[in-house]
């Protein structure tokens, strides 16, 4: 059975009697829908794969807040600067969640943040797009957020406990991200000027096939997803996520009048999903190799708010300090 196998040096994966006593137990808890938790044994290669996604995942949520950053000072109403603070400081929300949930499997948050700064872990590649104009705002609610709900609704399910449970809030809060930013597209093809209807299309066009690439690589392609689906650690495959936000995205994209910059997506009456044409690979690889349009700023500007922010961290743990000194003398 696939979901009885696990990870050898090899490029199969083992079978039940292959399995070490160990081994065997954690593979049929997780069959079982058991939760793993933080103090259960768990295989090094399965406690690995997590520290490595979730970690990837809390760096895309602390650098994703850049892209909208650029637009606070822009928002063109209160209400709207106001929506769009509100979702970045959850972003940031959503990324402590995520630390937390990594150092449950005893990774540690500098180092991976370290990594991070020295370009060696990776983040989502959609935060490696600038954002041009105000109705980007809307699309990458509308895209980026959806396409994350789409993902992580599923991993509400994952076997790792903690990060299991960091995804229902996360879950929550993308819903409202996904609404706030149709919203704001909505608004500007029903009441906007022809220019401002041009540039929902014009963003949607920009941001259409980045936004597919963040369900990584076809299934076929994909390294780790055959472990990774095995353990339970993802749920559906990469593809399959991918046709799933495919499905629901279009029926929104024609209710607000806009095309996709994409010739071959077409209804399929016989599947009952629509095809839509090849993703640009080269690109994607590009862009995970540190050379997207925004990877070195986006870095850069992580670095500098951790340099910026030492006085604070210094002053509070110089305050922590006091306090636990007052208390002993007390
Ligand atoms: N970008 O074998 P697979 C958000 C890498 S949160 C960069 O298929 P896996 C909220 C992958 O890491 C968005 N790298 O890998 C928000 C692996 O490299 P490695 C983030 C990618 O892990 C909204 C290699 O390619 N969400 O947007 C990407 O089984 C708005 C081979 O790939 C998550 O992280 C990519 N797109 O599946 C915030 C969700 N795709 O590590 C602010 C959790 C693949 O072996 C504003 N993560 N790679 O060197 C996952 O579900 C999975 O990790 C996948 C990748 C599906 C992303």
């Amino acid at each position: 059975m696939y979901a009885q196998l696990v990870e050898t040096g090899a490029k199969r994966l083992k079978t039940m009697e292959e399995m070490s006593p160990e081994e065997r137990e954690f593979q049929e808890k997780v069959d079982a829908e058991t939760k793993i938790e933080p103090k259960n044994w768990m295989p090094e290669g399965y406690r690995k794969t997590l520290v490595r996604q979730i970690s990837q995942h809390a760096h895309s949520e602390v650098v994703g807040m850049l892209p909208e950053g650029n637009w606070v000072t822009r928002a063109p109403t209160l209400k709207r600067k106001l929506q769009l603070m509100a979702k970045i400081q959850d972003e940031a929300g959503h990324g402590l969640y995520l630390y937390s949930a990594m150092e449950t499997l005893g990774a540690d948050r500098d180092e991976e943040i370290e990594k991070l700064h020295q370009g060696k872990a990776k983040y989502s590649s959609i935060f490696n797009y600038p954002t041009l104009n105000w109705a980007d705002m809307g699309a990458v609610g509308w895209l980026v957020d959806g396409a994350a709900i789409v993902n992580q609704v599923v991993l509400q399910r994952t076997s790792y406990g903690p990060y299991s449970r960091a995804m229902v809030r996360i879950c929550k809060e993308e819903s409202f991200h996904q609404r706030q930013g149709y919203q704001i597209l909505l608004d500007m093809m029903r009441e906007g000027t022809e220019e401002q209807k041009a540039m929902v299309q014009d963003a949607i066009n920009r941001l259409w096939w980045p936004s597919l690439m963040m369900f990584g690589p076809h299934d076929d392609e994909s390294p780790n997803s055959q472990q990774s689906m095995a353990w339970k650690i993802k749920r559906k495959s990469n593809d399959e996520l991918r046709q799933m936000f495919i499905d629901q995205t279009v029926p929104q994209l024609e209710f607000l009048g806009c095309t996709a910059p994409d010739p071959d997506l077409k209804f399929n009456e016989e599947t009952g999903h629509y095809d839509f044409g090849e993703i640009d690979w080269q690109e994607f690889y590009d862009v995970l190799k540190g050379n997207g349009p925004c990877n070195r700023e986006r870095i850069n500007t992580r670095k500098k708010a951790i340099d910026e922010g030492a006085w604070v961290r210094e002053a509070a743990v110089a305050y922590a300090k006091k306090q636990k000194q007052r208390a002993q003398a007390a």
